[in-house]
C-alpha cells in the first residue's frame, strides 16, 4: 500500500519516476504524485486517480530536474483528492510516506499552537511541517529530517526532498519497507525491488529503524541510535519485461493462465531429482520436533492456510490452528513451546502478518514463511522463508500466488506426514506422482474458459451469490466468495455445505446462485444432499464436479462445469481456475477494473 520512489539521477528524473510508479501502482491508486529540485527550485505535481492522470498532467505542466521524489497512494488519513496527495510540501521540504503516523494528532496540535498551519487531513502533512519547523529552527535539512523522525511513532516508510538540494535525499524505514538503489554515479529509493528494476538490481534494504542519507556518490546508513551501519548489498534477479500482460487484456487473465507453468516451477524446485522426495532448501525443517502448527495470514493467504490445515490434519496427523493475522496479532494466544509457525503473505510485506510473525518470534520453535518475494521483510525476519514461485504478480486479486502457496503448503504437509512416520516413502512417492499430473490437468481446466464465460455473463445479473463446498473445498468456496466480491462488487458469500442449513439457508430465492464445488470424492454425497436442500427451495445450482459427479448429480441443476479428475488431495488445487475465471469473467461482463479494483491494494502495508 503506498508506494514511495526517489531519484537521484543523471537524466531527467520526472519520466523515471513515473515509470517506478507504474510498477508501484499495485500498491494503490487512490491518487499519484511527484516533487522535483530544478535550479535549486522545489516544485511537485499531482493528480487524483490512476497514474495516467498524472502522466497526462506533466504532459501540459512538465516537471524538469534530475532529483526526485514520487509518491502512488491508498488512503488511510483523508480522502484521495489532489490536496491530500503526495509528496506533501511545507516550506523548503517534500516529503513521501508509505504507512500511519499514530501521533500525527499531538505533532499536529504542538506544531499548530507554534502558528504552522494544516491544509490537508492527511496524517502525512505534519511530517512535512514539523521538518519545516526544524529547518526554520536553523537545522540543516539531515538534522532536520533526523529530528523529525526521531519524533515519528507509528509506521513509515519515508523520502525527504529539500529545496536547494540537488544531490540530497533522505530516507527512513519502520515497519514499512523501504529499498536503496545503487547506480553508476546515481542513487535510488524504492519501496521494493520491483520499483527499482528499470534503473539497477543492486539493492539494500533497510532495515527497522534505518535512515540513510543518500547523494549520487554515497549511501550512508544510520540505526535508531544514529550509529552508522553496514547493511548487505544484494544483487536481485529481476525480469522487469515479466510485468507485461504478454497478449493477456488483464493481468489477472494472463495470471490465471500462468498456474500450469508456476506450479511445474514450483514442483521441480521442491521435488527430489527422482521426484520420489520433497527436498526443502533448509535442513532445519525437522517436523518430528512439533506438536502443533499455527498458520497467520490475510485474505486469499489466510484461505491457502485454512485448506493446509485439512492436509496437515488429514495426512500428517498435525493440530494446526489458523487465524488471520489482524486477530492473531492481538489476541495474545499462548503458544507451547514446539509449535511451527507458520506465516503465508504473497508480498512477504503486509503488515497484519509481519506483526503476527514478531509476536511468535521467541515464543514458537520455529517461524516458517512462505511468500512470493524472496527479499522481503517477512522472508527475511523468518528462521525458514520458502518461496512459491509465482513469478510477479501484478493483478491485485491474488490467483496464481494462492495456487502457488497451495502447492507449497501441500508439500510441507506431506513432507511432514512421511517425517513423523504417518505414510511410507511408497506412499509420498505416489501422492507426489499425482501432484506433477497437476500442471496437465490446470491447463485442462484452462480449456473451460468458454463454459465459464458463458455462465459468468449470467452470473454477473446476479445481486448475491453463495459458494459451498465441504471439507477441503470449503475454504475453495471462501476464496471463490473473495475472488468475485473483489473484483465483480457482487456480494458474495462462502459456506461449508454442511453449515448452509444452520441459517444461511434463508437467503435462498431463484434469484441467488449457488456454485457448488463438489468433486466426485468420499464427501461427495453430502455435499449433494445440501445441493438438493438448496433446489428443494428453488436454488438456481452451479454445479462444478468431474465426469463422475455429474452423472449422479447433474439432474435439475442450474448449470454444469465438468472439470478433469484428479486425485482428491489436490482437488482445491485445481478447482481454484473455475473459483477465478466466474470471478474474472464476471467482472469482465460488469466491466469492472479487474486489475485495480476499487478501494483495494496489492501489499498491505498498513494495519
Ligand atoms: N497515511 C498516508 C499514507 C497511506 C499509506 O501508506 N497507505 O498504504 C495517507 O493516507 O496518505
Amino acid at each position: 500500500m503506498c508506494g514511495i520512489v526517489g531519484v537521484l539521477g543523471n537524466h531527467e528524473a520526472a519520466p523515471i519516476l513515473v515509470e517506478a510508479l507504474k510498477r508501484l501502482e499495485y500498491r494503490g491508486y487512490d491518487s499519484a504524485g511527484i516533487a522535483t529540485v530544478h535550479n535549486g527550485h522545489l516544485d511537485r505535481r499531482r493528480a487524483v486517480g490512476k497514474l495516467v492522470n498524472l502522466s497526462d498532467l506533466l504532459v501540459h505542466e512538465p516537471l524538469a530536474g534530475k532529483a526526485g521524489i514520487g509518491h502512488t497512494r491508498w488512503a488511510t488519513h483523508g480522502a484521495p483528492s489532489v490536496t491530500n496527495a503526495h509528496p506533501h510540501k511545507a516550506g523548503p521540504v517534500a516529503v513521501v510516506h508509505n504507512g500511519i503516523i499514530e501521533n500525527f494528532r499531538e505533532l499536529r496540535t504542538a506544531l499548530s499552537a507554534k502558528g504552522y498551519d494544516f491544509v490537508t487531513q492527511t496524517d502525512t502533512e505534519t511530517v512535512a511541517l514539523l521538518a519545516q519547523s526544524h529547518v526554520e529552527a536553523g537545522l540543516s535539512p539531515v538534522d532536520a529530517a533526523v529530528a523529525t523522525i526521531d519524533a515519528l511513532e507509528g509506521a513509515f516508510a519515508l523520502c525527504f526532498l529539500f529545496d536547494g538540494e540537488e544531490d540530497l535525499l533522505i530516507a527512513a524505514r519502520k515497519g514499512s519497507p523501504l529499498a536503496i538503489g545503487h547506480g553508476q554515479g546515481e542513487n535510488f529509493v524504492g519501496s521494493d525491488a520491483i520499483a527499482l528494476a528499470q534503473m539497477t538490481d543492486q539493492v539494500t534494504y533497510l532495515d527497522e529503524g534505518d535512515r540513510a542519507v543518500i547523494t549520487r556518490e554515497s549511501v550512508s546508513i544510520f540505526d535508531a541510535t544514529g550509529a552508522q551501519v553496514q547493511r548487505e548489498r544484494r544483487t536481485i534477479a529481476m525480469d522487469a519485461a515479466r510485468i507485461e500482460k504478454a497478449g493477456h487484456k488483464h493481468f489477472m487473465a494472463k495470471e490465471i493462465a500462468e498456474q500450469p507453468t508456476v506450479i511445474a516451477e514450483a514442483l521441480s524446485y521442491y521435488l527430489s531429482q527422482d521426484g520420489a522426495d520433497i527436498t526443502l532448501p533448509n535442513p532445519g525443517l525437522d517436523f518430528t520436533q512439533y506438536d502443533r502448527v499455527v498458520m497467520v495470514a490475510c485474505g486469499t493467504a489466510f484461505y491457502a492456510c485454512y485448506t493446509a490445515k485439512y492436509w496437515f490434519e488429514q495426512v500428517a496427523r498435525l493440530p494446526v490452528e489458523i487465524d488471520v493475522a489482524s486477530e492473531f496479532r492481538y489476541r495474545e494466544p499462548p503458544v507451547s513451546a514446539n509449535t511451527l509457525a507458520i506465516f503465508v503473505s504473497q508480498s512477504g510485506e503486509t503488515a497484519d502478518t509481519l506483526a503476527a510473525l514478531r509476536y511468535m518470534k521467541g515464543k514458537a520453535k520455529t517461524i516458517l514463511s512462505v511468500v512470493n518475494v524472496a527479499e522481503s521483510s517477512i522472508a527475511r525476519e523468518s528462521d525458514i522463508a520458502l518461496p512459491i514461485l509465482a513469478g510477479v504478480e501484478v493483478g491485485v486479486a491474488s490467483t496464481k500466488a494462492f495456487s502457488c502457496q497451495l502447492t507449497v503448503l501441500a508439500l510441507l504437509a506431506l513432507k511432514a506426514a512421511r517425517t513423523r512416520g504417518e505414510i511410507s516413502a511408497e506412499t509420498l512417492a505416489a501422492r507426489l506422482s499425482d501432484l506433477r499430473t497437476l500442471p496437465g490437468l490446470l491447463t485442462r481446466a484452462l480449456d473451460l474458459d468458454e463454459t465459464l464465460n458463458a455462465v459468468s455473463n449470467e452470473l454477473s445479473e446476479a445481486k448475491d451469490v453463495l459458494f459451498l463446498g465441504r471439507g477441503a473445498m470449503f475454504p475453495l468456496a471462501l476464496e471463490g466468495a473473495l475472488k468475485l466480491k473483489e473484483i465483480s462488487y457482487i456480494h458474495a458469500e462462502g459456506y461449508a455445505s454442511g453449515e448452509l442449513k444452520h441459517g444461511p439457508i434463508a437467503l435462498i430465492d431463484s434469484h441467488t446462485p449457488v456454485i457448488v464445488f463438489a468433486p466426485h470424492d468420499a464427501l461427495f454425497d453430502k455435499t449433494v444432499s445440501n445441493m438438493q436442500e438448496v433446489m428443494a427451495r428453488g436454488g438456481k445450482v452451479l454445479l462444478v464436479s468431474d465426469k463422475k459427479g455429474l452423472e449422479v448429480a447433474r439432474e435439475g441443476v442450474w448449470q454444469t462445469v465438468q472439470m478433469p479428475e484428479v486425485p482428491d488431495l489436490f482437488a482445491p488445487i485445481l478447482y481454484a481456475i473455475p473459483a477465478q475465471l466466474i470471478a474474472y469473467h464476471t467482472a469482465v461482463a460488469k466491466g469492472t477494473d479487474v486489475d485495480q479494483p476499487r478501494n483495494l491494494a496489492k501489499s498491505v502495508t498498513v494495519e
